[in-house]
């Protein structure tokens, strides 16, 4: 009978669609059954009677009506399996930080001096620079420092060709802004200075300082220590353990060194404060009169303080860091912290 026929036909090309493991082979079923020498066309029905055509073309089109449904449901099967393995593939996790360029940060010693620039511009002071190869006049003879003054042994000192020097210390910048401002007089000058030193955990051949200078009638130490004390209260917002000594700088008289008990050890001992538990930061005092003189103004009638403080140092002390080669390294490691 006919009708068997297709029926197993039908059973057959079901079987084989079931089996089916991917698209291609899906199609060469498609070919075989529903071709157009597929093997559902062998039926010749125009040569059967009529009642058994009927019959048979019945069977035929439910059987192509069954193919063609399983055909589509295999076919979408394989569909959602392809864009399931592409969605796998393609995942993205949108809560991953974007990539491209990072943003830059400020440098350690940049982000205390912006610190120490507003405390004390609030406080009336003006903020100077000066050249950093400085005339030997700045600085050493006008701060009291003449040639063969010993002094001039307790900085090395990198010389140039041409009789000038690099700035081994901030404190040429007071000279510049008593001869360009006159008294009464509030600066600070922050900057780069070298020395031709050793270098270790705690010293640098180039490092950060910022100068600090009043001069006004009647300044006194009471003075020096009330702005000593504001300074290292805004850096390190609590009061820090802190001792004067007194110190011998050509350029003061008085002259104190303030020292702070050292940050990184808490005070035991390590190699940044040299295992004394102190980190020498802060030195300062009064105005030599000499100094004043010498920048024309009359020490009967003015005085003033300055101190040259660390600010590399301070750094240090600040964020906890325990080698002094690590700031000017360029090791973005280091950088990206701050
Ligand atoms: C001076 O340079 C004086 N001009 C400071 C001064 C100014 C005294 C005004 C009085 C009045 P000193 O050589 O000690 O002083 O250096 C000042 C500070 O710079 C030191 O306390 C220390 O914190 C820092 N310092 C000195 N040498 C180095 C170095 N090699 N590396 C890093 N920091 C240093």
């Amino acid at each position: 009978m006919v009708e068997d026929q297709i029926q197993q036909l039908q059973a057959a090309a079901l079987a084989r669609i079931e089996e089916a493991r991917d698209r291609d082979a899906l199609e060469q079923v498609r070919v075989d059954v529903l071709g157009r020498k597929g093997s559902l066309a062998q039926f010749d029905l125009g040569k059967l009677p009529s009642e058994e055509r009927k019959i048979a073309g019945k069977a035929l089109n439910a059987a192509k009506q069954v193919l063609a449904s399983a055909f589509e449901t295999k076919d979408q099967t394989f569909a959602a399996e392809a864009l399931n393995s592409r969605l796998k593939q393609e995942w993205l996790d949108l809560t991953l930080p974007a990539p491209g360029p990072r943003p830059g940060s400020l440098h350690p010693v940049t982000i205390i001096q912006n610190e120490i620039e507003d405390l004390f511009t609030s406080l009336g002071f003006a903020v100077l620079d000066g050249p950093e190869v400085e005339t030997e006049y700045h600085n050493f003879d006008a701060l009291n420092i003449p040639p063969e003054h010993p002094a001039r042994d307790m900085q090395d000192t990198f010389w140039l060709s041409n009789g000038h020097l690099l700035r081994t210390h901030t404190s040429p910048v007071q000279v510049r802004g008593m001869e360009r401002l006159g008294p009464p007089l509030r600066m600070i000058a922050p900057g780069r200075v070298f020395r031709n030193e050793e270098v270790d955990a705690s010293h640098e051949h180039t490092f950060y300082q910022l100068e600090g200078m009043m001069v006004d009638r009647k300044v006194s130490v009471a003075h020096l220590i009330y702005f000593m004390k504001t300074l290292l209260s805004a850096i390190f917002h609590r009061e820090a353990v802190v001792r004067l000594r007194p110190g011998y700088f050509p350029f003061v008289e008085p002259g104190f060194e303030l020292d702070i008990g050292c940050l990184i050890c808490a005070g035991v001992g390590c190699p940044v404060c040299k295992q004394s538990g102190w980190v020498e930061l802060l030195p300062c005092g009064l105005v030599h009169p000499n100094v004043l003189r010498m920048s024309g103004i009359d020490p009967d009638e003015w005085g003033g303080f300055a101190f040259g403080l660390g600010l590399t140092r301070l750094a240090m002390m600040r964020y906890g860091i325990d080698d002094i080669r690590l700031f000017a390294s360029g090791d973005l490691r280091f950088l990206r912290q701050f």
